[in-house]
């Protein structure tokens, strides 16, 4: 079943999807799923940021209590999405654009829902949402200085798709180039490179307590270290202080446990790369994150496409999702 909403952005409906399948509301600047068994998942318009996942009983995400959900600001907490650049570029079409890109302060619109799955059994629900050149407020590629061309942003759309499952949720991520494969102009010129990632935010009751398996062997960036490269020795990752690595290319499943009980099973589809996360008492200088000592309940595990650029020509797309279970 495929309900597309007419007037995406525009609505204030509480829609039921199936008598027993699950709940759709898209109310004002969010939409909330929720399944007959109690999962259940929201997420802000502003970013398309899931602001909280339910799962077992459980609220899986960290969001910081001073995160703001007005749209001033990238939402501290959840899984907000960094699209088209990780970090910030000092040159090239995303120079200038904020701190890991603009899909994340974006306002994004509601495509349509969808229920998936055995409707009565086991059902799940699917909501996609949009974004692309159009309801953009920053400039993408940068506008040269002196050009006497009229510009002309990327034609990009991009839909990410949220799904809610018993035990899981997946989110993916599609990038479409939309200038047409028969443009006048050299091919090249209207290709573009991107990062994606999905910049999830896990809720942890003690993240000293943790470990991350699946990246033994893997090389990575290590940015509390001035982004010197290192390759892990550990079998599992433990967090005694701050962390801040990008993994490249890491070839399996990672899985986050505590002692012998696995917590969260990261896989990752089309996402070659892996970013850790955890401020450690740096928190307390994130002026949004709150309270100060809260990175003893948080861990950033993000799946992503950011150890090098994607090209992506007029007329492809590109796909990339991770689905995180329990
Ligand atoms: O993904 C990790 C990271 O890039 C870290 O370097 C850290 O700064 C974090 O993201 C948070 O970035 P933000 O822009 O949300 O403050």
């Amino acid at each position: 079943m495929v309900d597309r909403a007419n007037k995406p952005g525009a609505l204030s409906v509480s829609k039921v999807i199936g008598r027993d399948s699950g709940v759709v509301e898209i109310k004002d600047d969010r939409v909330k799923i929720s399944l007959p068994s109690g999962e259940s998942a929201e997420v802000l318009l502003y970013g398309a940021t899931v602001i909280s996942w339910v799962a077992d009983g459980a609220e899986r995400l960290f969001l910081s209590k001073e995160a703001k959900l007005d749209g001033t600001k990238a939402v501290r907490g959840g899984v907000p999405l960094v699209f088209p650049v990780f970090g910030k570029a000092t040159e090239g079409p995303c120079a200038k654009l904020p701190q890991h890109g603009f899909a994340r302060i974006s306002k994004w619109d509601v495509l349509g829902w969808n229920v998936l799955g055995d409707e009565e059994r086991e059902p799940s629900v699917q909501v996609d949402f949009v974004l692309d050149s159009h309801n953009l407020t920053v400039e993408w590629p940068l506008k040269p200085e002196a050009n006497d061309q009229p510009y002309q942003p990327y034609a990009f759309s991009l839909m990410y798709s949220v799904i809610l499952k018993r035990n899981s949720l997946e989110t993916k991520l599609r990038v479409s180039n939309e200038e047409p494969e028969e443009s006048e102009e050299p091919k090249n010129d209207r290709a573009f490179d991107f990062n994606a990632l999905f910049h999830t935010y896990l809720r942890v009751a003690d993240v000293t307590k943790l470990g991350v398996t699946g990246l033994k062997g893997v090389s990575y960036k290590d940015k509390v270290e001035g982004g010197a490269e290192a390759t892990e020795e550990r079998d599992e990752l433990t967090v005694a202080s701050e962390v801040d690595r990008v993994y490249a290319n890491v070839p399996g499943t990672v899985v986050v446990k505590e002692g012998d009980r696995t917590l969260y099973t990261v896989e990752r589809q089309n996402l070659e790369d892996v970013v850790v996360w955890n401020p450690w008492t740096g928190a307390a200088k994130i002026g949004d994150f709150s309270p100060d000592d809260g990175y003893m309940n948080m861990l950033c595990v993000e799946a992503g496409a950011v150890s090098s650029w994607h090209k992506l020509m007029p007329g492809d797309s590109w796909e990339g999702g991770v689905t995180i279970s329990l």
